[in-house]
């Protein structure tokens, strides 16, 4: 019998068009640290060219914790417009050639720049725009009627159009796909590009941006702008039903590039704290986590210095701020910064400790986090390769298990607290029994302890448990971290108000988590 290899297998799978499962996701192994290095006003930097402070600044960038910076659109844009709410142009977005230089500054500045952000450790990711381009000039890279453009036929695009789709070129025309895949391979090679964000990704196929990234650099970093939702899809499109987390791991799925998190802020603009945690990289399954990249606003959706103050079309309210960012900086995902943000509007000092603790603690984008829905406002555990961090928000965490101690960072007023504490072990489900309560009309039992997910001995904040009548028991199964020592009471309490309650006579339950995995108190 012939065995046919492993490596064959895979290539003769791969020829045949089958995706061979093993693609890598392409997020820099989990450990990345995003900058935005440009905002919406970048390019009109009244004093120097913005590829120049990039040079000034790539030294402090690397020191601040920075890993990747997201470099505007590097290709020459000479467009000016004007809406009726807003004009601009230069930007990058409606660009003319894939000349270097431009309104941020030349080819040589640009050449700098990225040697300097090299030089810091700073990987330099190119914002690349294969949607479209500025249909209004003479000069045009792609022929007209060669179904180059959207326009040239019915089936000329195989996405969304960009506003009417007068300016989209055709991603599946193979000349036009290898124009990019050259120009992609020529920022690797000549402007050090070791990763790239997709601009408009609704607008072409995932599978063409896989394509591009094989040419690429097979396991370079990638992320997609995928900035479209539910309602956006149309009614027959199974998207239209799914949640923003459902379309975005679709996407992701396809082209095997991290995206960026909208799910997540989308629930940070309109959710409570509490709900912060249905973000993408908030998912139970680390498969999702590890392909969210979270921010809490870009050059679209928030302001920026400058003129109009830059778009602002879904900005964080000032509030929020600080608590977003102690949020993404100590939860799973790869988290992404806002350039004003850390070095405009004096945020830099919080973000720069936060980066620190999530270092310490070796927090990656899949790593695993817990959430405690018993307290008000958002409170986690994020648990990395070294350390656990602890995320209070806004929350109602007053007693403090003995295990917290003093917080590692604490701002806002106490809005923000975060602890620094020894990793803790894999989940286990604990069977937690209560015996013999004579419950009152209205009353529930609850199980009350030491650790944060009993309350800390907080009758408010005890885990309530559900009645099992044959047996007149009360039980529920808690998840707790291995190899803890916990203590215990059984509680007779009413919902509301949370205080009136009985205890369980006698000494405390304690058993050590993992050792035992049953637990009874008895009335
Ligand atoms: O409204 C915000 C959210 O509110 C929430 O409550 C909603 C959300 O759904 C809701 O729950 O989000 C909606 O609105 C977003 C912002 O418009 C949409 C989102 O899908 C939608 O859900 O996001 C879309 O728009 C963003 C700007 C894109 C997203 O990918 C896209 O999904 N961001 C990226 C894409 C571009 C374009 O490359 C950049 O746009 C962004 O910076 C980048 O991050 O000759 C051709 C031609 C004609 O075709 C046009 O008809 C004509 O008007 C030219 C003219 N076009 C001009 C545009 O009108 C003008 O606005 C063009 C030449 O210049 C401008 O376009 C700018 C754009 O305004 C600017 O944002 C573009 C090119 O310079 O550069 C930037
Ligand atoms: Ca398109």
């Amino acid at each position: 019998m012939k065995w046919i290899s492993l490596p064959s297998l895979l290539i003769a799978l791969a020829l045949s068009g089958v995706t061979v499962a093993n693609e890598p996701l392409r997020n820099g192994g989990g450990e990345e640290i995003l900058l935005q290095g440009f905002h919406w006003n970048s390019s009109r930097n009244p004093t120097e060219k913005w590829y120049a402070v990039l040079t000034r600044m790539a030294g402090q960038i690397g020191n601040d914790g920075f890993t990747a910076l997201w470099m505007p659109p590097p290709w020459n844009d000479v467009s000016q417009w004007q809406t009726t709410s807003a004009e601009g142009g230069g930007e990058g977005y409606f660009w003319h050639s894939f000349d270097k230089s431009s309104h941020y500054g030349s080819d040589a500045q640009l050449q700098q720049a990225a040697s300097a952000l090299s030089q810091a450790s700073v990987k330099v990711v190119y914002d690349i725009v294969p949607n479209h381009m500025n249909d209004k000039d003479v000069y045009s890279q792609f022929p007209r009627g060669r179904n180059e453009w959207r326009h040239d036929c019915t089936q000329c695009d195989e996405g969304d159009a960009f506003m009417d789709g007068a300016a989209d070129l055709n991603t599946a025309n193979t000349a036009v796909f290898a124009a990019f895949e050259k120009e992609l391979i020529n920022l690797r090679d000549h402007y050090g590009a070791k990763g790239l964000r997709f601009d408009f990704v609704r607008g072409y196929a995932a599978e063409t941006v896989d394509r591009w990234m094989q040419a690429f650099g097979n396991n370079q970093f990638c992320i997609g702008e995928m900035w479209k939702g539910p309602n956006e899809y149309p009614e027959g499109d199974w998207r239209h039903k799914a949640s923003w987390q459902d379309a975005l791991k679709d996407w992701s799925d396809r082209s095997h590039c991290t995206v960026f998190d909208f799910a997540l802020k989308e629930r940070m603009q309109n959710g409570s704290l509490a709900e912060w945690r249905h973000g993408l990289n908030g998912n139970p399954d680390p498969a999702w986590r590890a392909i969210a990249v979270t921010f809490v606003d870009n050059h679209d959706t928030g302001y920026s210095p400058g003129p109009n103050q830059g778009q602002h079309h879904w900005p964080l309210p000032e509030e929020r701020r600080n608590q977003a960012y102690a949020y993404i900086l100590s939860s799973p995902g790869t988290p992404a910064v806002y350039w004003p943000d850390m070095y405009d509007w004096q945020r830099g000092d919080l973000i720069r400790q936060l980066i620190r603790l999530r270092k310490e603690a070796g927090i990656k984008a899949d790593s695993q986090i817990r959430f405690h829905p018993q307290y008000y406002g958002m409170v986690a555990t994020t648990t990395g390769t070294l350390k656990s961090l602890v995320i209070a928000l806004d929350s109602d965490l007053t007693k403090l298990p003995q295990s917290l101690g003093q917080p590692a960072l604490a701002a806002d007023g106490d809005k923000i607290r975060v602890w620094s504490t020894p990793a803790e072990q894999s989940l286990i489900g604990v069977h937690f029994n209560c015996d013999y309560a004579d419950t009152r009309f209205g009353q529930t039992v609850y199980a009350v302890g030491s650790s944060i997910e009993l309350g800390a001995w907080d009758p408010r904040h005890a885990v309530a448990l559900t009645h099992n009548p044959q047996e007149n028991r009360w039980t529920r199964v808690i998840d707790l971290p291995a190899k803890q020592v916990i203590e215990w009471k059984c509680i007779l309490r009413n919902k509301e108000p949370p205080d009136a309650v009985r205890w369980q006579p006698g000494p405390n339950v304690s058993f050590t988590s993992g050792e035992a995995s049953v637990t009874r108190g008895t009335f």
